[in-house]
């Protein structure tokens, strides 16, 4: 039938917006919801043109799906899509860039402020009452003036810049590609940067070519008084070696929004209390951004069920 909605198969829930209203236009399947998914991918089969996407997507659902021509993935990242596997089945994959920027930049510049100025340690000081038998709390190093090294100098790493520069700090970053288009210095390495800066900033891609870039050399290169945010992806950081170098005093304290095996947190990281913060992956979570990554989802799915362009298709596809 000519007006019938198009079937899209959601793979997970897109946070807490609800769907209805995108249920107007398309037919959604929630694939979390169904009771054998096997079955709802075989009964969705090849009439089952767009996917939303939250995470991981795999070639053997790509290939339960044969008529899928798109992935419209709700987040900026995307290293938990088989990539690959799309491309070579035809499929476009569309992601979230830019609407998420500047909440991802905040979170980082407070686990900045938090790690370096001991903010959760200064709360539990005063909750264990500490505050009265032990009389005032050890001082900090301060976080102003110092140098900030940003690994991942994309868009949420100009971001944090712009933050940083507003805190006087001096600023350097490494990617793979020196930019020409922006005024801070480059570092042709993870731990030449880590050696120079006071604080180390990670706002990278997964996948294979990001998988470590944080060792325990770039670790022994930051230092004891060095501080680690990680924002990008837990598999950046070899966690390990991070517990390891938390646990001797090689770095002086850490804050990660992001963990390698999440929401799995290792003993180890448990473990150490007063120089390291833990956030369960909240940095692109306020109403407002989480809102527009999945208005711009289903904006993808629209477009391509329209035949227009894609908003924001995947480097990958020369967008
Ligand atoms: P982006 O604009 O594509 O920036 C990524 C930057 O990483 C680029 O400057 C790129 O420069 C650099 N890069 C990529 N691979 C590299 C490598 N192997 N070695 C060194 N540098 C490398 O992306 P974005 O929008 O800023 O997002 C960045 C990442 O943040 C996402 O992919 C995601 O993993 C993470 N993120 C996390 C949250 C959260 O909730 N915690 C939220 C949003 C995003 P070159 O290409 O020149 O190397
Ligand atoms: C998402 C993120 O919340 O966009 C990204 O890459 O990491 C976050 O914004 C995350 O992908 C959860 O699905």
């Amino acid at each position: 039938m000519m007006n019938e909605k198009p079937d899209v198969l959601v793979t997970l829930p897109m946070f807490h917006v609800p769907l209805e209203e995108f249920a107007n236009r398309f037919n959604l399947h929630s694939l979390w919801q169904a009771d054998r998914p096997e079955e709802l991918l075989q009964r969705l089969g090849p009439g089952c043109r767009a996917a939303a996407v939250r995470d991981n997507f795999t070639a053997d659902m790509m290939d339960q799906l044969p008529g899928l021509g798109l992935i419209a993935v709700c987040g900026v990242g995307y290293d938990e899509v088989d990539v690959a596997a799309a491309i070579q089945r035809g499929i476009k994959v569309t992601n979230t860039p830019d609407v998420l920027t500047e909440d991802v930049a905040d979170l980082a510049v407070g686990l900045m402020l938090a790690a370096g100025r001991r903010i959760v340690k200064g709360d539990r000081y005063v909750r264990s009452g500490r505050w009265v038998t032990d009389g005032q709390m050890s001082y900090t190093g301060r976080v102003q003036g110092q140098r900030v090294g940003i690994i991942g100098m994309g868009r949420i790493g100009c971001a944090i810049a712009r933050r940083c520069e507003a805190f006087n700090m001096e600023i350097a970053y490494h990617n793979r590609n020196p930019r020409t288009d922006v005024p801070q210095a480059y570092k042709g390495s993870p731990k030449e940067l880590a050696a120079w800066a006071d604080y180390l900033v990670v706002v990278l891609p997964g996948g294979p070519e990001t998988h470590h870039l944080v060792d325990s050399d770039v670790l022994e290169a930051l230092g004891p008084e060095g501080i680690l945010v990680n924002v990008g992806r837990g598999s950046n950081v070899d966690q390990v070696a991070l517990i390891r170098a938390l646990e001797q005093g090689t770095i002086g304290a850490a804050a990660l929004d992001v963990l390698d095996g999440e929401p799995e947190v290792p003993a180890g990281l448990l473990a150490i209390k007063d120089n390291l913060i833990l956030q369960p992956h909240q940095a692109s979570a306020t109403f407002e951004t989480r809102r527009a990554m999945v208005e711009l989802t289903f904006a993808n799915v629209k477009a391509f069920f329209e035949g227009s362009a894609l908003l924001s298709p995947i480097p990958e596809h020369g967008g």
